[in-house]
C-alpha cells in the first residue's frame, strides 16, 4: 500500500536531548528514496508541530506531561487520517512516547474496520513503567503501560475509551533492561516478552515464529521499532544504549520475517539520536532494515 512519512520531532519523553533530530537524520539517510526504489508510493508529510522541550524536572512522576500529551494528540490525528486515506503511516521519531499517539490511532482504526491489531515492540526496554514506579519520570519508558490503560487519563484516554489495547496484543522482542517494579507489572499483565535470554536459547528464527504465530489475513501488524533494540556496536545513535542487543544478521531476519507475513500496516521508528551517532550510521542502518521490512532480499528468494 502507499506510505506516508510523518515526522515527529519530539524528545519531550526522553532523558536526553536530540531525538527530535531523528526525522531529518532518517530523511538524510535516504528513507524516502529507498522506499521509492522498492516501488512504494511514498509521500513525506514533513514534521508535525508541537510544544518545545522545557527541559524541566518530573512532576508527580511525569516529566513534561502536558507537552507529551500535545504531541501525541497531534500524532494520533495525523496517523488516523493516513489510515483513513488508505495509506500506511510510518512515524519518524522522535522519542518512544509517540507510540501512545500512533498506536491509539491504529487501535481505533482497527476496531472500526474489524481488524485484529497485533503490536510488535522491538526494544531493549519494556516501556511498561507507571508514574508510581518510574525511576526517571521519562514518558518514553511508559507507552506500553499507557496503551494498556495504566497511566494518566490524558494519555490512556487519548482516543476516548481506555484501554486502547490489551497486553496480550503486545509481543516484545530484544528486551534486556526492565526496571524492578516494571518487571512485576509486565508479569502481572502477561505481556508476551521475548528477552535476549530467550533469543540466545531459541535463536531469532524460532523467536519470530513464536511472536508472529496466529497472524492471518485479518491481522493489522503495527511494528514499533526502538533503535536501541539493536546492539550499541552497530547502533550507537540512541540515548539509552544497552549492551547485549540484537546483531545485524538477527535484525535483518526479524525484518524479513515481518515482511514475509505481508501484514505490516504501520510502523514507528523511534529513539534515533543523531547527536550521539557516528556520521549518521544508525540512521543508515535503520533505512537498510526498513528496506528489508518492505521485502528487499537477496536473489535467493526473489
Ligand atoms: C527506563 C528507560 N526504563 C525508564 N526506558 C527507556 O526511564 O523508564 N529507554 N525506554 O529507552
Ligand atoms: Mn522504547
Ligand atoms: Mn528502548
Ligand atoms: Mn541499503
Amino acid at each position: 500500500s502507499p506510505v506516508s512519512l510523518i515526522g515527529v520531532p519530539t524528545d519531550v519523553g526522553a532523558g536526553h536531548r536530540g531525538a527530535g533530530l531523528g526525522p531529518d537524520a532518517l530523511r538524510i539517510a535516504g528513507l524516502g528514496d529507498a522506499l521509492t526504489a522498492r516501488g512504494v508510493d511514498v509521500r513525506d508529510l514533513g514534521n508535525l508541530a508541537g510544544p518545545r522541550n522545557p527541559w524541566t524536572a518530573p512532576v508527580q512522576g511525569y516529566r513534561h506531561l502536558d507537552e507529551v500529551v500535545a504531541w501525541n494528540r497531534a500524532l494520533m490525528e495525523a496517523t488516523y487520517a493516513e489510515l483513513q486515506a488508505g495509506r500506511m503511516p510510518i512515524m519518524l521519531g522522535g522519542d518512544h512516547c509517540l507510540g501512545i499517539g500512533s498506536i491509539t490511532a491504529v487501535a481505533r482504526w482497527c476496531r472500526e474496520q474489524g481488524k485484529d491489531l497485533r503490536v510488535l515492540w522491538l526494544d531493549a526496554h519494556s516501556d511498561f513503567n507507571t508514574s508510581e514506579v518510574t525511576p526517571s519520570g521519562n514518558v518514553h519508558g511508559m507507552p506500553v503501560a499507557c496503551l494498556c490503560g495504566l497511566g494518566p487519563d490524558a494519555l490512556t484516554r487519548l482516543g476516548g475509551d481506555a484501554p486502547a489495547i490489551r497486553p496480550q496484543q503486545v509481543h516484545q522482542i530484544g528486551i534486556r533492561s526492565v526496571d524492578q517494579e516494571e518487571k512485576r507489572l509486565i508479569k502481572q499483565h502477561q505481556v508476551d516478552v521475548y528477552d535476549m535470554r530467550y533469543i540466545d536459547e531459541a535463536g531469532m528464527k524460532r523467536t519470530m515464529e513464536a511472536a508472529l504465530a496466529g497472524i492471518d489475513a485479518n491481522t493489522h501488524l503495527h511494528v514499533s521499532f526502538d533503535v536501541d533494540f539493536l546492539d550499541p556496536s552497530i547502533a550507537p545513535g540512541v540515548g539509552t544504549t544497552v549492551p547485549g542487543g540484537v546483531n545485524y544478521r538477527e535484525a535483518q531476519l526479524v525484518m524479513e520475517m515481518i515482511a514475509d507475513t505481508g501484514r505490516m500496516g504501520s510502523l514507528d521508528i523511534v529513539e534515533l539520536n543523531p547527536l550521539l551517532d557516528n556520521r549518521n550510521a544508525t540512521a543508515e542502518l535503520a533505512v537498510d532494515l526498513v528496506e528489508s521490512l518492505f521485502g528487499k532480499s537477496t536473489l535467493m528468494r526473489d
